[in-house]
């Protein structure tokens, strides 16, 4: 089925934030923000800017009539700072004005005085101080210090990773609207309607049920929008409910940029053991997450990179631990693959390290070692893996073999440019990882005419998730899509929503859309076999006819939803769903916190040009499980911008904050995203289709976030082309692998290669 967005999006007539008609009297607002990463503030002038021409009122920490505070999980983040500042870009007043450029320019007239504080930008300095976000937590099975002994190899290292910006093409905001009884109702680009709500109540000192938040699309999230929209929403309605009037604030780019956290950049330390034949006995990894200045969802990311530290492998020995470390940065938070990339990376790091030192392949020691059914994960969860199919499918459908032996043939042949390849494994791990969060609901209308309005908690943030919910209404229903209608997400009709997130958006929407359908459905099919003078279930729906024994009757679709409203049988149903089996012990750190895990297999192959550093991604062979996935277009979409996403995360996006916390890639003219030009020339994906319980919607499986994973490979493309060029490259485990740093490496061992007119080549 086509995706129900594809029409408008092509026209330019879906509706995002800004789109969204205008009320008259509309205000609006703009941040004035801490230029400054850490001090007191000492004092704030907003005399000039009142004056400034437009305005109507400028709001600080003062004029919350509540908590000021936004955090999410631990609460650390106040919403306007009161007599600190943590980062730069932290929000100390919000100008309201009749023009957004009118409250711009009193923007520049705030005035304020900041005694600075010393400002920490490294998460390993960051613990050395002791400025944790939560204290540190272990994953261990096995026991590594036992099994050193028993290992032929160990290999002791260092890998980082930087953060990414979201760079989601809409950028944050939110627009409030006075409604009558002192409730308001905002419409907030977020990817969590709840969490906005939650927190505008606290900060407003008003119920919950005061507050209305709508969400009809939003052009792109990635994590950026779970928890960090919330603070656009509720700074507009605090305008207002003090002013009684809409109030819309919708952030230029580089505001965005220099305000919002990022994916969490990474230090880590490992060391991994290996057998004689190449077995991975022990790992052990230490993980320094920079969180930024507060919380957010940070204790949740680094839980993750430690559910995700041994990827798709199975290591019998592990010992991983976390700190999640406070510095003076925007506040990193959700970003797709939530600190699973991260640990990845690393474990990736490891095995590269140990098969430059053996002189093997690295997808020598991957396969070997690859998590089979029934193996446990360092967190006690068995597996139920598709790992070997992946990789031994991948292998075969796509001629591996020869394709490495062409590349051998190339860089053989080729003094200047030379070509790498890697393979890269996932494994993803599929629910939120907070039990508690996988729950959803879903409300379905059916109308006297025969229509249907379906709402859920499920955000559309272009990853198609309402047209896979106008599926599952069309599939229960048996009906054509056009009688349909998905609504958009509103916390009035559907409360107390867990974020989408996690990739499992569909899977908890979808389940509790099917199970409202089904309910009514279940009354359909009773007046049927009532006026049928047969048993409920002797009846069908199939394509708008009512059934008897599998015979069409003269009751069509709409005659009986008539027939069904005029018993005074509800048309309607609330549903509600929450994944089975799932479980996790805090204290033990062990559990079964995955609904079900995602595999899947990628190739990278890439040419380096080593005069420049320059390169090409000339190709990503997939093969992915997706279940049975439910729409394949928009599941190749959603893998296809994953891998283009973590290549983008992995070689070019270089994200710079300067030592004094000052976002030095603030704007699209310095940090460099993927375009047309660097994608891969080819993308193929394999849909594995895998035929298990239906622990999903429709038997599919989760597909936001695994495909990202697939872009680690493309750093390990780049290594292994710059050690065909120079063998005795040093190439520091640090990502993102920018064309300079390739530059740098291709000849950067001492006494060989200085320059490109002494390379002897490798043929
Ligand atoms: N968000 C969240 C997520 O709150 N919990 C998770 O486990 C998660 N995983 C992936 C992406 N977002
Ligand atoms: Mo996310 S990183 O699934 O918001």
């Amino acid at each position: 089925m086509q995706n129900i967005d594809a029409y408008n999006h092509v026209r330019g007539e879906s509706v995002y934030l800004d789109d969204i008609p205008t009320i008259a009297g509309t205000l609006y607002g703009a941040v004035f923000d801490s230029p400054i990463a850490h001090g007191h503030i000492k004092r704030l002038d907003l005399e000039e800017a009142l004056k400034s021409e437009g305005v109507v009122r400028i709001f600080t920490y003062k004029d919350i009539p509540g908590e000021n505070q936004v955090g999410g999980i631990v609460p650390d983040e106040p919403l306007l700072a009161e007599h600190e500042v943590h980062f730069c870009g932290m929000p100390i007043a919000f100008v309201v004005a009749f023009s957004a450029e009118a409250a711009y320019a009193a923007v520049k007239k705030v005035k304020v005085e900041i005694d600075p504080l010393p400002v920490i930008t490294d998460p390993r300095e960051a613990k050395e101080k002791g400025e944790l976000i939560i204290p540190p937590r272990t994953f261990q099975i096995g026991d590594t210090d036992a099994a050193w002994k028993k290992c032929a190899h160990i290999f002791e290292g260092r890998a980082d990773s930087n953060g990414q910006e979201h760079l989601y093409i809409e950028t944050q905001g939110a627009y409030a609207v006075p409604i009558e009884n002192d409730a308001i109702k905002i419409y907030s680009s977020t990817q969590g309607p709840t969490a906005v709500q939650r927190h505008a109540a606290v900060v407003l000192k008003l119920p919950m049920s005061r507050i209305e938040v709508d969400v009809t699309r939003l052009g792109g999230g990635f994590g950026g929008k779970e928890d960090q929209a919330t603070i656009w929403g509720v700074m507009c309605a605090l305008a207002t409910y003090h002013l009684k009037k809409p109030v819309k604030y919708s952030l230029h780019r580089m505001e965005d940029m220099r305000m919002t956290g990022k994916r969490h950049p990474y230090s880590s330390d490992f060391k991994i053991g290996l057998s004689k034949d190449h077995k991975i006995l022990a790992y052990e990894a230490t993980f320094y997450q920079n969180a930024g200045a507060t919380a957010d969802l940070s204790p949740a990311v680094m839980e993750r990179t430690l559910f995700h530290c041994t990827n798709s492998y199975f290591v019998p020995n592990v010992k991983a631990t976390a700190y999640s470390c406070r510095t003076n940065l925007p506040s990193n938070t959700a970003f797709r693959g939530f600190g699973g990339p991260q640990g990845m990376f690393v474990i990736e790091s490891a095995i590269a390290q140990a098969a430059e030192a053996l002189g093997v392949p690295a997808s020598d020691i991957q396969q070997k070692n690859l998590i089979k059914t029934g193996d446990e994960f360092p967190y006690g969860q068995k597996a139920d893996s598709e790992a070997v199919e992946c990789w031994e499918h991948s292998k075969t459908l796509y001629n591996i073999d020869q394709i490495r032996k062409d590349a051998e043939l190339f860089n053989a042949a080729n003094k200047l440019y030379k070509k790498g390849f890697a393979v890269m494994p996932v494994c993803f791990g599929i629910s939120f990882t907070k039990t508690m969060m996988n729950q959803a609901r879903a409300q379905v209308h059916v109308y006297t005419d025969g229509s249907v309005a379906v709402s859920t908690g499920a955000v559309e943030m272009g990853q198609g998730v309402n047209t896979k919910m106008l599926q599952v209404a069309a599939q229960v229903f048996s009906l054509p899509p056009a009688r349909i209608k998905v609504n958009s997400t509103n916390t009035y009709r559907v409360a107390n929503t867990s974020p989408s997130a996690a990739s499992a958006t569909a899977d908890l929407n979808g389940k509790a859309t099917e199970i409202a359908c089904n309910a009514i459905l279940d009354r359909l099919k009773r007046v049927a076999a009532e006026e049928l003078g047969a048993k409920p279930g002797q009846i069908e729906l199939k394509n708008e006819i009512v059934l008897l024994k599998g015979k069409p009757t003269d009751i069509d679709w709409k005659k009986l939803v008539m027939l069904t409203y005029m018993k005074r049988i509800s048309l309607s149903e609330h549903g509600h769903y929450t994944p089975p089996g799932i479980h996790f012990d805090m204290k033990k750190e062990k559990g079964h916190p995955f609904a079900y895990h995602v595999y899947g297999t990628a190739f990278i192959s890439t040419t380096v040009d080593c005069l420049r550093g320059i390169y090409t991604i000339d190709a990503v062979k997939v093969v992915h499980d997706f279940g049975q996935s439910m729409n394949p277009l928009i599941d190749l979409g959603q893998v296809e911008g994953g891998i283009v996403q973590g290549i983008g995360w992995m070689t070019m996006e270089e994200l710079v904050y300067d030592k004094e916390g000052r976002l030095r890639s603030n704007a699209l003219s310095t940090y460099k995203v993927p375009d047309i030009y660097s994608v891969p020339k080819e993308i193929d994906v394999h849909f594995l289709d895998t035929k298990k319980e239906n622990l999903a919607i429709l038997r599919s499986k989760a597909v936001g976030e695994p495909p990202l994973m697939y872009g680690i490979g493309a750093y390990f493309a780049l290594r292994n082309a710059i050690r065909a060029f120079n063998p005795n490259a040093v190439i520091p485990y640090d990502a993102p692998l920018t064309p300079e740093k390739v530059l740098m490496s291709l000849y950067s061992a001492a006494g060989v290669r200085q320059s490109p007119e002494v390379v002897p080549g490798n043929g």
